[in-house]
């Protein structure tokens, strides 16, 4: 079995002072960096949005964030302006030990589709190649660690499974949003879909 971690989107806006931040998300950091030492395989994510994304509040008039919209692909949250393409907010967190990792995938760069997962987009169709990347590599087992645990963690865990893998999420190395009980409910379907909880 070849197994790999993948870190999930330790990006300056997710964390304390960033757009989007995450309570804690900081916290993670010297946590995530033993998991990189202790992986043979590290891929990451990079959450990377084109300026005026259609995930962004700004760009539905009377919108606020954290409200939700229904978009050709179904019901969407809708955030502050975040992980803007090239911006310091969208780059990984300073402390992160990254210059391991073996691929950096990206995720939200359509501008009128958010991606959650780092294996499908928001209309649950859309491949982002990781799957592809990884069995071509005879990995099948992956562990998740980042931000946040009750969206892009838990959506990349939930879709690991779909496509064949063992998932693994570490959950002291995540934090979450926690969205309207959206914690405990990810945490539910997550389990019930067979991700193995750490
Ligand atoms: C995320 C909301 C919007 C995440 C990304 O990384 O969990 N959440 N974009
Ligand atoms: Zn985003």
């Amino acid at each position: 079995m070849t197994e790999a971690l993948i870190v999930i989107d330790l990006q300056n806006d997710f964390c304390p002072g960033g757009a989007l931040a995450v309570a804690g998300g900081d916290e993670i950091v010297s946590l995530v960096n033993d998991m990189i030492g202790r992986f043979e395989h590290v891929v990451l994510t990079q959450d990377w949005h084109p300026k005026g994304h259609s995930s962004f509040a700004s760009q539905h008039p009377g919108k606020n964030p954290f409200e939700t919209v229904s978009m050709p692909y179904g019901e969407q949250t809708l955030w502050p302006d975040h992980c803007v393409q090239g911006s310091e907010g969208a780059a990984f967190h300073p402390g992160l030990e990254w210059t391991k990792a073996e691929l950096v995938i990206r995720k939200g760069f359509r501008m009128r589709i958010d991606s959650y997962s780092a294996f499908f987009e928001n209309d649950h169709k859309t491949p982002t190649g990781l799957a592809g990347y990884l069995k071509e590599r005879g990995i099948s087992q992956v562990t998740f660690a980042g931000l946040a645990t009750d969206f892009c963690v838990a959506y990349s865990a939930l879709d690991a499974v779909r496509s064949g893998f063992t998932a693994i999420v570490e959950m002291k190395a995540c934090r979450a949003i926690d969205l309207g009980g959206s914690l405990a409910a990810m945490t539910d379907r997550m389990k019930a879909a067979g991700v193995k909880l750490a």
